[in-house]
């Protein structure tokens, strides 16, 4: 129990602005050999996506412009059912997407329940820098992205109306660990339950001139209910970038990493040390520790970079892929390590 004493010496020092918490040494990162240009992304559709952003990086050019045209790769593939055109829509048959932006100046950009728009990331960046707003929703989105010359055009195709009438049979709503479309049709390059059809992308890069940039798109968890928004847009959650400290994303069950504020809990602890595997390991620990049967039964990973370059991820089950593209390592898929 706090005395009155002690209380009393409490208000003043908090009437005289001092703060009672330990002072912290600011971060302070040695870069003696940053690894830049870089880019990395979450699953398999990681590597084409790193190849886009590569062709931009190695120019010269920056991270931002990088991780943009690294997530339109995805967005424009009608056969990755999670991502823009061709993504499972919600369970009255609607695609909605979700992107979000983040520069090197800590400028934002996001879109929730976005419908009809295929390069969500690029209306999310629009907003950045054409509106002085960070997120644009739904209707409004749609008007907004309309008003900059975006084409309004039906996202939902046969294969994906497909999945969602045979969805419709039951209607059992169950997001599968890592295989969230595994009742997709399989097409000539989509299996259900195969790497290409895993998804959000997340993107992070790092330029020539050590400048951070991220961005990650995604039609969000199938079948479900109309309106609902994930994580991928909420900026913290589904992807956060500082540029003195490093920057993350994320892909999973947007629910369980809304509640920790995801990304921004992995750079905060880069922050104050961790490397990006351990700050990725210890914001997961506080799902694991507070509700280890949900943190049991749900995917939800992280994957992050520190502004030298050190890249890391953790996720809670086994199967989490992500691309790296470095001057050392030329667009390899890595695994990630998992709780379960
Ligand atoms: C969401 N995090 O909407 C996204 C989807 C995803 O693995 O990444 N699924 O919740």
């Amino acid at each position: 129990m706090t005395h009155r004493r002690e209380f009393l010496q409490m208000t003043t020092a908090s009437l005289f602005g001092l703060s009672l918490l330990p002072k912290r040494r600011s971060f302070k990162l040695t870069i003696s050999n940053p690894i830049k240009p870089l880019v990395i992304s979450t699953w398999d559709f990681g590597l084409q996506a790193n190849a886009a952003a590569w062709e931009i990086l190695n120019n010269g050019g920056r991270a931002l412009d990088a991780v943009e045209a690294g997530v339109r790769v995805p967005e424009a593939d009608p056969n990755i059912q999670t991502i823009g055109l061709g993504g499972l829509p919600d369970r009255d048959g609607h695609v909605t997407l979700d992107a979000c932006i983040m520069d090197e100046h800590g400028n934002a950009g996001s879109v929730a329940c976005l419908e009809h728009i295929v390069h969500a990331i690029s209306v999310a960046r629009k907003v950045m820098e054409k509106t002085p707003h960070v997120m644009l929703a739904g209707e409004g989105a749609l008007q907004f992205a309309l008003s900059q010359g975006f084409q309004k055009q039906n996202l939902l195709t046969p294969a994906s109306e497909k999945a969602w009438k045979e969805w419709l049979k039951k209607a059992d709503y169950h997001p599968v660990i890592n295989i969230e479309n595994q009742l997709a049709p399989a097409t000539p390059n989509t299996m259900p339950g195969n790497s290409f059809n895993h998804d959000t992308i997340g993107m992070l890069a790092i330029d020539q001139q050590g400048n951070l940039s991220g961005a990650c798109s995604t039609s969000g968890l199938a079948f479900k209910m109309h309106g609902r928004v994930g994580d991928s847009p909420i900026v913290g959650a589904g992807l956060f970038v500082d540029n003195e400290v490093g920057a993350a994303t994320a892909t999973g069950v947007g629910e369980a990493n809304m509640r920790i504020c995801g990304t921004h809990t992995v750079v905060e602890l880069m922050r104050q040390g961790y490397d990006p595997e351990q700050a990725c390991r210890l914001a997961l620990e506080r799902l694991v520790n507070k509700d280890p049967d949900y943190a049991r039964s749900i995917q939800l990973a992280f994957l992050a970079v520190r502004k030298d370059g050190t890249i890391g991820a953790y996720a809670l089950q086994k199967g989490f892929r992500y691309a790296v593209y470095t001057p050392d390592v030329p667009n390899e898929l890595r695994e990630s390590k998992s709780f379960y």
